[in-house]
């Protein structure tokens, strides 16, 4: 059976999402990044980059969500848009991939957790942000889903990170966005979503942000390291 590592967070619950909507079968395996399970020798082996998600599917190990989703999709031939539009399809995943889920990663890190305010990283990465999910809003606005006609991977990708567009940008950033929101909505009314997001709760996660997990998620404090001169 396929085995699932993940944790509670949008890259991993975005693989969950495309394994409850195409029924497959999986063996969930929890790794706790606030404890630093991720660096252990046995889950370096699945990930080199220590990080979630990651599957084992038989004798195939895939890491990184994106790749994971294609891989799937490719596999089953379910939620994959159509050759026709393969070109988009490519696109618009690596446009989330490498443009919406860092710069959001960065945005949250400098809202939420750097140990110091630091103005200009923050405001760049808010801007950035915003940005990127301000080209999908447009995307969004004159389609109902991201690729083709039909709901896909590349819709599960944005979802996955349309869904912690609060946490990244305030409350209140839901109102530049109310296509992306409408996508947003659209699929976190299915069944496998719901499946999705409460599959951490089946496992006990560190739920505190302190001193140890901090010292495993941002490793460059500890490390010494500084910007090079
Ligand atoms: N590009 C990767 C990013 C994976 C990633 O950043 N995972 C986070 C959770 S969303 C993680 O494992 N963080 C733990 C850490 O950085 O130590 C993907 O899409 O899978």
């Amino acid at each position: 059976m396929l085995k699932f590592f993940f944790n509670g967070s949008p890259n991993p619950t975005k693989v969950a999402l495309f394994l409850e909507e195409a029924g497959i079968a999986y063996e969930p395996h929890p790794v706790d990044t606030r404890k630093g399970e991720q660096f252990g020798a046995a889950f370096l082996a699945i990930n080199p980059n220590g990080k979630v998600p990651a599957v084992v599917d038989g004798d195939v190990t895939v890491f990184d969500s994106n790749a994971i989703l294609l891989y799937l999709a490719e596999k089953t031939g379910k939620f994959l848009p159509p050759a026709s539009v393969r070109g988009e399809t490519l696109s618009w995943l690596m446009f989330v991939a490498t443009g919406v889920g860092p710069f959001s990663g960065q945005a949250v890190h400098f809202k939420h957790f750097a140990p110091e305010k630091v103005p200009y990283a923050h405001n760049r990465y808010q801007y950035e942000a915003a940005r990127h999910f301000g080209v999908l809003e447009a995307r969004l606005a004159t389609r109902r889903y991201m690729v083709g006609d039909a709901y896909s991977i590349v819709d599960m990708e944005v979802w996955g990170w349309a869904r912690m567009i609060p946490f990244i940008m305030g409350d209140s950033a839901w109102d530049k966005f109310p296509n992306v929101k409408r996508l947003h909505d659209d699929i976190g009314a299915r069944p496998a979503a719901a499946r999705a997001v409460a599959l951490k709760d089946k496992f006990k996660f560190k739920a505190e942000m302190d001193d140890e997990a901090r010292a495993h998620m941002f490793r460059h404090l500890a490390s010494g390291a500084t910007a090079a001169a």
